[in-house]
């Protein structure tokens, strides 16, 4: 059994962040920079460049980050998911699409019921016994243990020693931006992992830019309702399916530590962390343990955002750090966001595809979906469909703005299934065509994303869908809708083979 199950699945983890770069730097991916490079705005402008330059450039290895013009203990790695390629290369596939058919299967599956069942779920790379965490004593996370709760004793480690990045010049100051954020709901103890931001305050305080609509908050709220500290750890590094995983929309309640085990194909293994209630993934690069005291708010920001703008001060919750565990050979991982495309824009990417047989499952019209770089995730979807009836194309936007995070989605356009909406050219011309802006509009209301400058006062504001699919008569068009300009396929065929 073992050995059929290595052979159909092919387990694709990485056992480090080194790991991971290893590979990328076997597949021409990675590029090393041996100079000294400061973090404070420095690194930023470099990774900005590779992150523009076509397909997402390569991922960059900072051997000698400077922090204040010293060297630091670690080096920096960024722009590791910026492409197709690489955003694959980190769950082990050749793309994406892989594990969203893997996905499709699942749900379409019934459980095994039989071993010649199990066999067939295993062919199609379905392996659900490695979602299951495993629970370990010794952890590579762990090699190196530094308390700095209050009359901690010993070396003054902090956060000050990590090459933390000052992304942009007006930010309030350094922040760790590729971290995944542990918290458990305390009252039915269900794990949560989430990508929150963290501004350093000091070498042991920080914020954490967990959003109102997001998990962690909920979490937080409950703590503060029942009136108990918070445990919260944040891990950086070890394998990037943790990354994805906690980038990932997933429901609240499903554990990002359940999806990184069916996504990479290898049990997670978990450790306790020394000084809070948590478990974390041994592999980690880095922990930082610690807690938050619910109501102790602090400004946060600003912040050179994922939009293009800087988002303004607000309050959130202040994180105090207890212990901070790494490997001897740790490397520090990290993003910058701004005027897209960046990084994050791959990852997105690669999130729509995984989750569209989702979607498909919920609106099995839906033939295909993206999130162009321009509206920088929730600004702009496209969504193509197999329309059937009247209004089908509403009846899909009502259905996305109920749906998880797709709710923040500001305008919604549906256009025919013969568009390719991974193509904005073709969409902004189906768009343009087909609508008549007044029939084939709504405006309705619905939360939007914390971090939009627009709307009047933050996280709710109008949103808007746009009909541009072809109107039949069941919707009062009566006129005849007209044909596009197309070719005969077999002159086509005439002018592929001409060499005149
Ligand atoms: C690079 C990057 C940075 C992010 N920063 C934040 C952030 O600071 N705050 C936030 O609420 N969401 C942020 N997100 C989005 C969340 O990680 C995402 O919504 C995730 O699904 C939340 O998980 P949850 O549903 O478990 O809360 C970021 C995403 C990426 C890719
Ligand atoms: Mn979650």
């Amino acid at each position: 059994m073992d050995a059929v199950h290595s052979l159909v699945t092919k387990p694709m983890a990485y056992s480090s962040y080194a790991a991971f770069l290893k590979a990328l730097e076997e597949a021409g991916e990675l590029r090393r920079i041996s100079e000294p490079v400061a973090t404070e705005l420095q690194i930023t402008e470099l990774a900005d460049r590779e992150m523009k330059s076509p397909g997402g450039g390569k991922a960059l290895l900072f051997e000698k980050p400077t922090i204040n013009g010293k060297v630091s203990a670690f080096p920096l790695a960024i722009n590791a998911l910026g492409s197709k390629r690489r955003m694959a290369m980190a769950l082990g596939l050749d793309s994406v699409d892989e594990l969203a058919s893997q996905l499709e299967f699942l749900m379409k599956a019934k459980p095994p019921k039989s071993f010649a069942d199990a066999m067939k779920l295993l062919r199609n790379g379905i392996d659900l016994i490695h979602a299951r965490p495993r629970t370990v004593k010794s952890a590579a996370c762990q090699e190196v243990i530094n308390h700095l709760g209050e009359g901690a004793q010993g070396e003054p480690f902090s956060l000050d020693h990590l090459p933390i990045l000052k992304c942009w010049p007006q930010d309030g100051g350094r922040f760790i931006t590729l971290p995944t954020v542990y918290t458990k709901d305390p009252d039915t103890g269900e794990r949560n992992v989430g990508m929150y931001r963290i501004q350093i305050y000091d070498g042991r305080t920080t914020g954490l830019h967990w959003q109102v609509h997001k998990v962690a908050a909920r979490h937080g709220k409950r703590y503060y309702e029942r009136g108990e500290r918070m445990p919260v750890a944040i891990c950086l590094g070890g394998d990037p399916a943790f990354t994805l995983a906690a980038t990932a929309p997933l429901p609240d309640g499903i554990d990002e530590i359940l999806f990184a085990g069916f996504a990479r194909k290898k049990s997670v293994d978990l450790v306790k962390c020394v000084t809070q209630p948590l478990e974390v993934p041994a592999e980690s690069d880095f922990v930082i343990e610690g807690y938050v005291q619910p109501g102790e708010m602090r400004p946060e920001g600003p912040f050179g955002d994922h939009t293009g703008f800087y988002t303004p001060v607000d309050d959130y919750p202040v994180f105090h750090v207890t212990a901070i565990t790494h490997r001897k050979e740790a490397i520090y991982p990290c993003t910058i966001v701004g005027v897209p495309p960046m990084e994050d824009f791959h990852m997105g990417g690669a999130s729509v595809r995984i989750f569209l047989p989702i979607f498909k499952m919920n609106f099995p019209e839906i033939v295909d979906m993206a999130l162009p770089a321009e509206g920088t995730f929730h600004n702009l979807v496209f969504v193509s469909i197999r329309k059937q009836y009247p209004w089908q194309a509403f009846k899909v936007m009502h259905g996305l703005w109920g749906m998880g995070q797709m709710m923040f989605a500001k305008y919604i356009v549906v256009v025919d299934e013969d568009c390719d909406v991974q193509n904005t050219s073709e969409v902004l011309f189906r768009w343009m065509a087909n609508t008549d802006p007044q029939r084939d509009s709504i405006l309705t209301k619905n939360p939007l994303d914390s971090l939009d400058h627009a709307p009047t006062v933050p996280n709710m504001g109008g949103h808007m869908g746009f009909d541009a699919t072809k109107k039949i008569p069941g919707e009062g068009y009566t006129r005849g809708w007209p044909d596009l300009v197309k070719m005969d396929p077999a002159v086509k065929a005439w002018a592929d083979g001409f060499r005149g």
